[in-house]
């Protein structure tokens, strides 16, 4: 989408989807963004980034933020059927997933005017005014397991201040996203604003690299993600924020609500097919109430196999995994497992066709396990056992991810004690991750850089400037 219309690449060169329910041709027309179309739209940003949009009062940019917001409402059930078709999240949770789209677009409308500068009174003759500038032309690259959020998070807040945007998703499912194109136009944007591609990785890295992108913002591997930041420092020194993965802790207590702690571990795990970075895929139980916690969870596993089911049925809770990439990658992880841990449900594939994996649960896994240490984006989860507080504080933190964490438990003190104490971007206590469009969202060590929501997200758009005013002349 480029200039408010939708283009052919430069390249000729097309991507096949395929559904992850059935195999089936989804669209042989994937475009392939090259050297070319990339350039065509940094041109496009730029020149939008110091003409029209530079002209928008504050005022305006809300205005047709909110009615962005409110066109993406109007066409959510679309959108969410292309993500559906396209990565084999079920329709519900896809129709969730756009929900916050319009979330996200409606809190930093509210924005625009009010990150405000500040003042210093005059000391030793000087008079200094510090204001924020937006950063310029910025970038964005989406993962597949929730890509309509990714864009919004990367672009709500640099249009917000005054920045313009290019978005890449992810090439396993576009098709979301690229409605938002249309909807851009629609609700107001100018052309050069918001401009969308479509490609893999090597169209990620062109951007990275670009010397007129002055940001860029990746959600994905610990591996891209690296790409990413290494490109970034050669080309010109962008700007760099980075979501990448995470292999997050749950503690579980013995004064914790068991239903509650059941209802968390089994069906908020199992969201989006365990297809989630936050998922805490480690789960540590007190070991005076493991057996009982593991043999009630093992019961919740194979009741929402039950669930499982195509992407645009309704009634679907367990989809496919996003491709046979990820199907193979996760059954390989499978096969290791079972020599590297007690193995409790689950296990091996569901059904003859379609990318669909049982939900699984490994139990004791050895401490260099893969299935312990590894990412593995998929419905299977790692149980182990701990006695005392310190010992699970030191087990949740032995990792090199830092992203999310949970702690399940009804006092208050420990849960904050303990809180205090985990190496995680975001700790929740009695509840699972939840996203929200006003709290800062990243992680510690190899989970990311930077933050993405909240006012911490916008600030990542802007550039701060001091005006030092010599006060004696
Ligand atoms: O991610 P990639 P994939 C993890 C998860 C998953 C693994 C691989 O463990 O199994 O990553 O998933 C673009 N320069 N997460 O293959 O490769 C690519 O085109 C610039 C966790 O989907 O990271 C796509 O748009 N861009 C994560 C995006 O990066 C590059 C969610 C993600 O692709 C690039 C997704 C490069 N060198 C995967 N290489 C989370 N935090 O939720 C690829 N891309």
């Amino acid at each position: 989408m480029l200039l408010n219309k939708y283009v052919d690449a430069k390249s000729g060169e097309t991507l096949s989807l395929y559904s992850p329910h059935d195999e089936s041709l989804v669209t042989d027309n994937i475009q392939v963004a090259d050297q070319t179309d990339v350039e065509a739209a940094v041109v496009a940003a730029r020149i939008a980034f110091k003409g029209e949009w530079s002209r928008f009062t504050a005022a305006q940019r809300t205005k047709v933020m909110m009615k962005f917001a409110d066109l993406v409402d109007e066409h959510a059930s679309e959108i969410a059927e292309c993500e559906a078709k396209a990565m084999g999240q079920p329709i519900n949770i896809a129709t969730m997933v756009v929900g916050i789209v319009s979330a996200v677009f409606r809190y930093y409308a509210g924005w625009t005017d009010k990150l405000n500068g500040e003042q210093y009174p005059e000391q030793d003759g000087m008079y200094k005014i510090v204001q924020y500038d937006p950063i310029g032309v910025c970038a964005g690259i989406g993962a597949w397991n929730a890509s309509p959020a990714f864009f919004a998070f990367k672009v709500a807040p640099a249009v917000a201040v005054g920045c313009t945007f290019i978005y890449k998703g992810s090439e396993k499912s576009p098709l979301g996203v690229l409605q938002f194109g249309e909807l851009a136009k629609e609700a107001g944007f100018p052309p050069g604003v918001i401009n969308i591609i479509t490609g893999d990785g090597r169209a990620g890295s062109m951007l990275a690299s670009h010397m007129d992108i002055n940001k860029i913002s990746f959600t994905g591997s610990v591996f891209a993600g690296k790409k990413v930041q290494e490109q970034a420092a050669k080309s010109n020194l962008k700007r760099v924020v980075l979501e990448l993965g995470g292999k997050s802790p749950s503690l579980i207590f013995p004064d914790a609500d068991m239903e509650n702690a059941l209802v968390h571990h089994s069906q908020n795990f199992l969201f989006n097919t365990g297809q989630a970075c936050i998922a805490a895929s480690r789960t540590f139980v007190h070991e005076d109430i493991a057996e009982k916690f593991i043999e009630q969870l093992k019961a919740r596993f194979q009741q929402f196999t039950h669930t499982i089911g195509s992407p645009l049925d309704p009634k679907t809770f367990l989809g496919p995994l996003v491709d046979g990439k990820q199907f193979e990658r996760v059954m390989q992880f499978l096969e290791i497992g079972k020599s590297e841990a007690e193995l409790v449900t689950g296990g091996g594939r569901h059904g003859k066709s379609g990318w669909y994996i049982e939900p699984t649960i490994f139990l004791n896994p050895k401490d260099d396990a893969r299935i312990y240490r590894e990412e593995i984006f998929g419905p299977v989860i790692t149980i182990r056992t701990f006695k005392t507080e310190e010992e699970a504080i030191e087990l949740a933190n032995d990792t090199s991810y830092g992203l999310s964490s949970c702690i399940f438990t009804s006092s208050a003190s420990r849960a904050l004690r303990i809180a205090r104490q985990l190496d995680a971007g975001n700790v929740n206590i009695n509840t699972w991750q939840t996203l929200s469009p006003n709290t800062p969202f990243g992680g510690y060590k190899q989970s990311g850089l930077g933050r993405e929501c909240g006012k911490q997200g916008l600030m990542h758009y802007v550039e701060a400037k001091t005006i030092t005013i010599n006060m004696s002349v």
